[in-house]
């Protein structure tokens, strides 16, 4: 039996949930086509006959401008530490960026070894991408790696490189828990991720969805959310004309959480402003981002 840690990260964007996802057939971590949808460590288990993988989902690498990203980066830099391997994932079709190559810098080389993760060759050709493999088959990476989180071109490629590289170990997690976190975590992620989709600009990044309720009975599941955001002007579009947009967030959600739960939901959203909590210590414990969790 191998079993151990796998870190994933990247940039912004570049489909690490995606990645993360597609591998265990299952929804753990929000994806949106906006930066830092991923807030914090997510853990998710990939357990086979002979092998147990556990992978850390991860914040996009990025430089913080308020006090929510400060916590988001440190939450990146505990995640890698300790583990077995870490893959950090590249964008096929937008190319190495400078915080791509950042990152490389920092990680590979260490003491872990590190696995590059190509994402997003549905977007590309190969002609267009082997120029670009090139630079990177002369790193000392454990393996280069073009895959695809949509079509899961090569994810068991990815799968297979990482397991050689753990060590001999028992189980980490019971063989059934496919994550670390709560359904009532990913309930409340799941709502962030619609408004992620449907609210424009730079409001959704200010938004946290935290449940009041979360009542699961053998029929249906109750749910109460509330929707914080920073500005009464972002809480009127979150609202929308007539409660458009709140209502089509809500359907969104809901039909979601009916797969995800296997029950029938019923779903009450409620908006309200608290100014600037990105920036707040406080604020920031109480809408579920602890500080004591990174001592
Ligand atoms: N075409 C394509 N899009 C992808 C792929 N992987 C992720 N995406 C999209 O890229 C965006 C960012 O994905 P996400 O997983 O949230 O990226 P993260 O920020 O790195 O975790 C989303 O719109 C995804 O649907 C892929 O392999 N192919
Ligand atoms: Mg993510």
């Amino acid at each position: 039996m191998k079993s151990g840690f796998a870190a994933i990260i990247g940039r912004a964007n570049v489909g690490k949930s995606s990645i993360l996802n597609k591998i265990l057939g299952q929804k753990v971590a929000i994806v949106s086509p906006k930066a830092q949808t991923t807030r914090d460590r997510i853990v998710g288990i990939l357990t086979e006959s002979d092998s147990q993988i556990v992978f850390v989902d991860t914040p996009g690498f990025h430089a913080p401008t308020n006090k929510l990203g400060d916590y988001m980066m440190r939450s990146l830099t505990e995640a890698v530490r300790g583990v077995d391997v870490v893959v950090i994932v590249l964008d096929a079709e937008r190319g190495i960026t400078a915080r791509d190559n950042e990152l490389i810098s920092k990680y590979i080389g260490g003491k872990t070894p590190v696995i590059i993760a190509v994402n997003k060759t549905d977007l590309t050709t190969y002609e267009a991408l082997y120029p670009a493999l090139t630079p990177l088959n002369a790193l000392p990476a454990e393996d280069v790696i073009p895959l695809s989180a949509r079509t899961g071109f090569n994810l068991d490629k990815l799968t297979a490189t990482i397991r050689k590289l753990l060590p001999e170990g028992d189980m980490l997690y019971p063989a059934d828990e496919v994550t670390d976190k709560s359904l009532r975590y990913l309930a409340a992620e799941t709502i962030r991720e619609k408004i992620l989709l449907f609210v424009q600009d730079e409001i959704p990044h200010g938004v946290q969805v935290v449940l009041e309720e979360f009542d699961e009975t053998d029929r249906i599941t109750n749910i109460s959310a509330l929707i914080i955001c920073e500005k009464n002007s972002h809480k009127s579009i979150i609202i929308g004309k007539g409660g458009d947009m709140l209502k089509k967030i809500g359907v969104s959600a809901r039909k979601e959480l009916e797969t995800l739960l296997g029950k029938q939901v019923m779903l009450r959203t409620f908006v309200k402003v608290i100014e600037d909590w990105r920036n707040k210590p406080a604020r920031l414990s109480e809408l579920g981002f602890t500080p004591e969790k990174h001592e």
